[in-house]
């Protein structure tokens, strides 16, 4: 099997995306394009891992899952040169998980703080999906022995987790791996992050502390993508802030999540750095650079939100991407499969 440098990825279909997903994770998505092959993913296994209540049922899941897959392609990712597709679609992805399950340990898992933030203190009633999310996710990554992984900065503990699983993977069958056509021993390679940009931890509108985020009961505290220009620029009005002008260095932003965070953002959207917008807006009053963030972001978000609603009024073309996609990247992942069956010793049909 060639060794090629490969980018995967993948977006719950759980929501509203929000311009967190989108900075954090989409726009890099877009740029990677250019140099790498790349996989991207509507993960829709991840999503049932939270109750009904919270993805909605099978009406909102499908709706989810072209939603996602229509945000992709608006916001300039090309199906025809790389693979989008819908997790569901191919089996390899549960399969594989269920091998990584016998490789990851318990500890490692304990370890895992967004099931803790998710199962909160009803942990006892948490589904064992949402315990074992992170193995799906390694296994996601490790079933088209992807090299890089462009996520927000919440997902970096998962990527560890990846890597580790990996790495024993390696170790465990260290032998076979080498018998089977792997000299140096590294089957699955070692994903790695790519948390990059000004913006890989968009936090909400009403709260610099906590991330922004599809579950907050607050629709203020976030912009969606399908969000149009009166709803974004009253959801930036209402933006949580400080009595204080905004400082004219970063080293000013350290204690102030709210002006850090929509500094960030503007810095993001507008392709600049912090330092560079606080030349432009420092010492004004938020309500100046309010308007300007508005603006900017109605700028970049409405031809996405357009071009959005024009893919899913076709959701038999969403389909069609999602279906092609997914016999590419099945087609990939069954020569994973079978060489980890291989590598474990499982018999099969040649
Ligand atoms: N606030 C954020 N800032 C930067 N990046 C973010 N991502 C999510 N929120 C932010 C990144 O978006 C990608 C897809 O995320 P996901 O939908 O698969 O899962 P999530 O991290 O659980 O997203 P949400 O919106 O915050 O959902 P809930 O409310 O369920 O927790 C990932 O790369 C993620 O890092």
């Amino acid at each position: 099997m060639a060794r090629v440098e490969r980018v995967f990825s993948g977006v719950q279909p759980t929501g509203n995306l929000h311009l967190g997903n989108y900075l954090g994770a989409i726009v890099n998505f877009v740029k990677l394009q250019e140099n790498h092959n790349c996989i991207y993913c509507v993960v829709d296994l991840h999503a049932i891992t939270q109750p009904v209540s919270v993805w909605g049922g099978p009406t909102e899941l499908a709706r989810n899952i072209r939603e996602v897959t229509a945000a992709f392609i608006a916001s300039g990712i090309d199906p025809k040169k790389h693979i989008v597709f819908n997790q569901s679609q191919v089996s390899g992805h549960a399969e594989l998980a269920w091998l990584l399950n016998c490789v990851a340990r318990i500890g490692w898992l304990n370890r895992m703080t967004q099931f803790k933030e998710k199962a909160g203190k009803d942990r006892e009633n948490a589904s064992v999906g949402l315990y074992d999310y992170p193995v799906l996710m390694a296994a996601d990554i490790l079933l088209y022995r992807a090299t890089h992984v462009p996520v927000g900065e919440d997902q970096k503990q998962h990527l560890e987790l990846a890597r580790d699983i990996a790495q024993k993977f390696n170790n465990d069958f260290g032998d076979s791996v080498r018998t089977h056509g792997f000299a140096d021993g590294e089957f699955f390679p070692q994903p790695e992050p790519l948390i990059t940009g000004p913006a890989t931890r968009v936090m909400s509108l009403r709260d610099g502390t906590k991330k922004m985020s599809k579950s907050d009961s607050s629709d203020n505290s976030r912009i969606n993508l399908t969000d149009d220009a009166d709803t974004i620029a009253q959801k930036i009005r209402k933006a949580k802030t400080d009595p204080e002008p905004l400082p004219s260095e970063e080293k000013g932003l350290e204690t102030r999540p709210e002006a850090d965070n929509l500094v960030g953002i503007y810095a993001a959207l507008a392709g600049r750095t912090k330092q560079d917008v606080l030349r432009e807006f420092g010492g004004g009053q938020f309500s100046s650079f309010k308007n300007a963030l508005a603006e900017l972001c109605i700028a970049k978000l409405a031809p996405i939100a357009t071009e959005m609603k024009r893919l899913t009024a076709d959701p038999g073309h969403v389909d069609s991407i999602l279906i092609e996609g997914a016999s590419r990247a099945g087609a990939l992942a069954e020569e994973t499969m079978k060489a980890a069956k291989d590598i474990i010793g499982f018999v099969r049909k040649p």
